[in-house]
């Protein structure tokens, strides 16, 4: 199966939520202006004593956070849900509506290293972060039917601080992007009998222009239907539906094959790459979950430089995404970039 190329004009569909995106890759013969300038980034130091988030650090709550050594999660001082909220719904009329969310928001440090990002981790360190993903899911999943696990990584994306963490939000309501994917996934699974991540996996596997970083257990992809110019999708080979669910062969795998795939993405503008990532999978408490597939998204907004971003503005706010560098260019430009740190090759300089 090709998919269909158009060198002119065209839009593509993304059959996990049914939106379109205009791809004007008649656009893309521009000059690649890419890697024209240094941007100086703050040395950032291993232990900061003003980091709410380091070992020993007290927080804005008071507590003070263990003198921890591997990851460290702990309930956001300042969630955005409750887990008190009545679960109700209210509704006046087809134009008012609402509902009561009951939930609530942890937060997860990656290493006690203020300095470093997962991109800058060994294996077995972001493996680590891997189970605490698990290992939070499997708990929060039995309360709540919706657990976001997500990064954002750099001050482009509003983290608040450098030190490696991420976040996971878990409520009794499923939010609208999971809601899509469930429906799409659904319709799949019911025409065809087979999870559309897992065809689309293969169907990509076997072309491999789109392929970032691929290994025995997990494929990276800047999908065909990509909205952000480097947005990647990773997703496992042997279907999986939560993060709970993945066994030690592909947990070992995932660990290896993220810190393969943000390398990659810090490299290509020897900077650190800022994205928004999250995984998406089955809703909790339902044994109707075969359509699905466990995946990662990853959405980060730079361009063509350290400081040159995408801005979804205009006709993207107005009428439907759009994007000039074809995902085929994006991950061929991934794909040519070294699996070597650009700051660990600075260091042995
Ligand atoms: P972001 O940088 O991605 O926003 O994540 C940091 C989170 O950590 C943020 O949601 C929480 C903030 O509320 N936080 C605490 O819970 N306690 C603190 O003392 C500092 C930050
Ligand atoms: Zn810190």
């Amino acid at each position: 199966m090709n998919p269909p190329t158009f060198p002119s004009p065209h839009r593509r569909r993304n059959p996990l939520t049914g939106s379109w995106v205009l791809v004007s890759a008649h656009r893309t013969d521009r000059p690649w202006l890419g890697k024209t300038e240094r941007v100086d980034v703050p040395v950032v130091p291993r232990h900061d004593p003003a980091c709410h988030l380091c070992p020993g650090a007290r927080r804005a709550s008071g507590e003070r956070n263990p003198d921890y050594s591997g990851t460290f999660t702990f309930t956001n001082d300042f969630p955005a849900m409750l887990p008190d909220a009545l679960p109700e719904r209210a509704a006046c009329g087809d134009l008012f509506q609402a509902e009561a969310v009951a939930g609530t928001c942890r937060v997860v440090c990656f290493s006690p290293r203020h300095d470093l990002a997962l991109s800058q981790m060994d294996d077995a360190s972001i493996e680590a972060v891997v189970a605490t993903w698990m290992e939070e899911a499997a708990a929060l999943g039995a309360v709540y039917p919706s657990v976001q696990v997500f990064e954002n990584r750099g001050a482009t994306m509003g983290a608040s601080n450098p030190h490696p963490h991420g976040q996971i939000w878990a409520g009794s309501s499923i939010p609208s992007s999971t809601e899509a994917e469930d429906h799409h996934q659904l319709v799949y699974w019911r025409k065809k009998g087979r999870p559309l991540l897992t065809d689309y996996v293969e169907a990509e596997t076997g072309d491999g222009t789109r392929v970032v970083v691929a290994d025995e257990e997990w494929v990276a992809v800047v999908p065909y239907w990509a909205v952000w110019p480097f947005e990647t999708l990773l997703v496992p080979r042997r279907p999986v539906r939560r993060l709970p669910e993945l066994d030690p062969a592909a947990r070992r795998s995932l660990a290896r094959i993220l810190h393969r795939l943000l390398v990659r993405y810090d490299n290509l503008f020897c900077h650190p790459f800022p994205y928004s990532m999250g995984w998406h999978g089955a809703p909790f408490g339902t044994d109707e979950a075969e359509h699905w597939v466990l995946h990662a998204h990853f959405y980060p907004p730079l361009l063509r430089s350290a400081t040159i971003r995408k801005f979804m503005v205009g006709y993207e706010l107005t009428a439907e995404a759009q994007r000039d560098l074809t995902p085929e260019e994006a991950a061929r430009r991934l794909r040519d970039v070294p699996e070597r740190h650009y700051l660990a090759i600075t260091d042995e300089r």
